[in-house]
C-alpha cells in the first residue's frame, strides 16, 4: 500500500497520508498501513480526517504521558465533543480530564481494587476448566463464540453483579462504543442497526437496583454512598465497566486462540510451561493490539517530532503501530511469548491507562492455563474471518480444532 506522497507537505511540513486508517481494507489488515505511518514521519497529517497521526512508539507514549496537553475531555474519537453532540453522555473516566477524572478513577479503583480482583481468581480458574472440559467433548469449534465470547461472558457479569443473560446487549453495545470512536462509517452504521432497544437494557442494569451485592458494580456505590460521587455519577461509572470490559477481553482472548494456533512452536512452549499463560495474553496484547488507535486533543499548540501542532486539535494516536515499532521492539512483527512486553501501549499508558488491566489479565491467564495443561494440539480447522471495527481489531470467526492431552 502507497499512502505516503513525499512531495506532499501538510501542515507545519508535516508528512501527508491519504490513506483511509478506517477503511475496510486498511482495517482487514492494518499492520503494512502502521509500517507505512510509521515511516512517513513521527508526526503526519492524515488529508482524510484532517487530524494529525502518530504512530511511533516514543510519540505515542510520550502524548499519553502528556495529558494536559493531549487532553481527553474533548473525545478520544474522531468526534470533538466541543463541536459535536457525542452518541452518549460522555464517559466520567474515559471522556474526562483532571480533576474530574481523578475522582471517577479513584471510585472505579476502589471497586476493582487488588484484593478483589484476588478474590475473583479461584471462581475464574474453575469456569476455565469447565469451559475445557465442554470444548474437549466437541472437537472443533469457533475459537470467536465458543471460547473468546463465552469464556468472559461466563465470568465478567457475574462477577459484576449481572444477572440473567445479558450476551448479545453486552457484544452490541461494545460493538458500538468502539466503532463509535471512528468515522460515521458504514462499520457504525452497521452496529448501530443491531443497537434496538440495547441503550435502554444497558442503562436499566447500571442502576444500583440491577447490580447484585458484592459484585464490582455494586461496590462502585459505595463511592455514592460515602458521597464522593453522586448515584448518577455511579450510574455512569457501571456504564464504563460494561462498555470497556467485555469486548475488549473478548477480542483479545480471539487474538490468543489465533497467533497460538497458527505457530505450533509458540503453542508448545505454552503446554511445556502453563505459568506462561500470563506471558503469552501480555505478548498478545503487544503484537495484536485488539484497541488499535485512540484520540487525543490538543490544549494549546505543541512541538512534536519537529513539528508544531496548534491548540484544539485531534490527534489520532495508533497503538498498534507503537506496538510494533522497530525503535522500540526487536522483531517486532514476531509473536513470542519468551518476550518482555512489558512497554506495550495496548493498556493505554499514563493515567488513562486501562484500570480493568489485572482483572483481563486473570481472565488470560486462568483461560490460556487452562487450555495449555489440558488441550494437546490447538489447531486451525478453517479460514478464520476478520471482524472490522473502527477501533477494535480481531476476528468473527476462527474455526479450531482441539485435542486432549493425554
Ligand atoms: C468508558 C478504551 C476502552 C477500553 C474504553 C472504552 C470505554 C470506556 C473506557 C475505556 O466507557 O468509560
Amino acid at each position: 500500500m502507497r499512502n505516503f506522497t513525499p512531495e506532499q507537505a501538510g501542515p507545519g511540513g508535516a508528512p501527508v497520508v491519504s490513506a483511509d486508517p478506517f477503511s475496510d481494507e486498511f482495517l482487514a489488515d492494518p499492520f503494512p498501513g502502521h509500517a507505512g505511518l510509521r515511516e512517513a514521519g513521527p508526526v503526519v497529517w492524515l488529508e482524510r480526517y484532517g487530524v494529525w497521526g502518530m504512530a511511533r512508539h516514543a510519540e505515542v507514549q510520550a502524548a499519553l504521558r502528556d495529558h494536559e496537553t493531549f487532553c481527553s475531555s474533548s473525545g478520544v474519537g474522531l468526534s470533538d465533543f466541543r463541536k459535536e453532540k457525542p452518541w452518549r453522555p460522555p464517559s466520567l473516566l474515559l471522556e474526562a480530564d483532571p480533576p474530574e477524572h481523578s475522582r471517577a478513577r479513584r471510585a472505579v479503583a476502589r471497586a476493582l481494587s487488588p484484593g478483589t480482583v484476588r478474590n475473583l481468581r479461584a471462581g475464574f480458574a474453575a469456569e476455565a476448566d469447565r469451559l475445557v472440559t465442554e470444548l474437549l467433548a466437541g472437537g472443533t469449534v469457533d475459537g470467536v463464540t465458543g471460547i473468546a465470547e463465552e469464556y468472559p461472558l461466563r465470568v465478567f457479569p457475574p462477577a459484576a453483579g449481572l444477572t440473567g443473560d445479558c450476551r448479545e446487549q453486552l457484544l452490541a453495545y461494545g460493538d458500538m462504543a468502539f466503532n463509535a470512536f471512528g468515522p460515521r462509517n458504514h462499520l457504525l452504521a452497521r452496529s448501530t442497526a443491531r443497537m434496538e432497544g440495547v441503550v435502554p437494557w444497558i442503562a436499566a442494569h447500571c442502576t444500583r437496583q440491577a447490580l447484585a451485592p458484592g459484585g464490582f458494580g455494586a461496590r462502585i456505590y459505595d463511592s455514592a454512598d460515602e458521597g464522593s460521587i453522586t448515584e448518577d455519577e455511579a450510574g455512569l461509572l457501571v456504564r464504563s465497566l460494561l462498555t470497556a470490559g467485555v469486548d475488549t477481553t473478548v477480542v483479545t482472548l480471539g487474538c490468543a486462540l489465533d497467533c497460538l494456533a497458527r505457530d505450533p512452536g509458540q503453542w508448545q512452549l505454552l503446554r511445556d510451561d502453563p505459568s506462561l499463560a500470563g506471558a503469552a495474553f501480555e505478548e498478545t496484547l503487544r503484537y495484536a493490539s485488539p484497541v488499535q488507535t485512540f484520540f487525543r486533543t490538543t490544549t494549546r499548540p505543541v512541538a512534536a517530532g519537529g513539528i508544531t501542532l496548534g491548540a484544539g486539535e485531534k490527534v489520532l494516536l495508533f497503538l498498534a503501530a507503537a506496538n510494533r515499532d522497530p525503535r522500540r521492539w526487536e522483531d517486532p512483527d514476531r509473536f513470542d511469548i519468551r518476550r518482555r512486553a512489558v512497554g506495550h501501549v495496548g493498556f493505554g499508558y499514563g493515567i488513562h491507562a486501562c484500570i480493568g488491566a489485572a482483572l483481563s489479565r486473570v481472565e488470560g491467564e486462568e483461560l490460556l492455563a487452562a487450555l495449555a495443561r489440558r488441550v494437546a494440539t490447538l489447531a486451525p480447522a478453517g479460514e478464520p474471518v476478520r471482524r472490522l471495527n473502527n477501533t477494535l481489531s480481531g476476528f468473527a470467526s476462527l474455526p479450531l480444532v482441539l485435542t486432549p492431552a493425554r
